[in-house]
């Protein structure tokens, strides 16, 4: 596959904020192993006249998804703390737009779409194909992707520039199929231009 990129094409990278990666509240296991592919990808972007999206989870105090109020994470993510920057070693080119979602406290929000302004700023891009790498597979990634789908984006997965939890054996393998049978194109790093 050759897939040629410009400014049509927009690269949205899912959550690697220091909170979903290791070290973090709600670690996401070698999710820093896919930063050094990201980055590549983020500069062909730029290179070829691509968008950037980077998404944050992005969660007042005291949010629904924590422990403390019956949901199943550990807090996570804080506006404006460490946990929910990016993490260090992850290069967002400059003119990078960035989409906080779950930011209502009474709100939970696993795709970049749900309650944010991504479809908008996508559109007003006119933007017809979407990358979709980062963290992860089987949560924000996996709801990102079906959404974009069904917004009619032309979808494709950043096949070595995502990573999952694999809370159970299998978690990940049925988010790819889930995914690819929604109509996302796998794509490795080497398939782009
Ligand atoms: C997510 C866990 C907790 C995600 C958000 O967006 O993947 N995962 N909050
Ligand atoms: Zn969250």
């Amino acid at each position: 596959m050759a897939l040629p990129i410009d400014k049509t094409a927009a690269l949205i990278i899912v959550d690697m904020q220091n909170d979903f990666l290791p070290g973090g509240a709600a670690a996401v296991p070698k999710g820093d192993e896919i930063i050094g592919t990201l980055n590549q990808y983020a500069g062909i972007f730029m290179a070829k006249s691509g968008a950037v999206f980077a998404t944050r989870d992005w969660h007042p105090m005291h949010h629904i998804s924590f422990k403390e109020r019956g949901g199943l994470w550990p807090a996570h993510c804080i506006q404006n703390t460490k946990g929910a920057d990016f993490h260090p070693k992850l290069k967002l080119p400059f003119g990078v737009e960035i989409i906080s979602k779950a930011f209502l406290v009474e709100k939970d929000a696993y795709s970049a779409f749900e309650g944010t302004e991504l479809k908008r700023r996508l559109d007003h891009k006119v933007i017809q194909r979407v990358f979709v790498g980062g963290v992860a597979t089987e949560q924000c990634v996996k709801n990102t992707v079906l959404d974009a789908i069904r917004r009619g984006f032309e979808t494709y997965l950043l096949a070595d520039a995502i990573q999952g939890i694999e809370a159970r054996s299998g978690d990940v393998a049925r988010a790819m199929q889930t995914m690819v049978g929604a109509g996302a194109i796998q794509i490795f790093l080497k398939d782009i231009q």
